[in-house]
């Protein structure tokens, strides 16, 4: 498993958090493990999944991207 720290824009209370999060939820292969207003961290079995978390937060209506580093 990789941790992939994720910035998301958009979020501004707890409405955004629940919707991340169980946007997330729903992914294979996909373990949350905070969600927060701004950001999110993951546990992911394998990078290429990578690309479907940020559309499935797209789809929520917010942007992520990778933080890389
Ligand atoms: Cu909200």
């Amino acid at each position: 498993m990789k941790e992939i720290a994720l910035k998301v824009e958009g979020m501004s209370c707890g409405h955004c958090v629940r919707a991340v999060e169980s946007a997330l939820a729903e992914l294979p292969g996909v373990t949350v493990e905070s969600v927060q207003i701004g950001s999110a961290k993951v546990l992911v079995e394998d990078r290429r999944t990578v690309s479907s978390i940020v559309d499935a937060i797209s789809d929520a209506g917010y942007a992520a991207e990778e933080l890389v580093g």
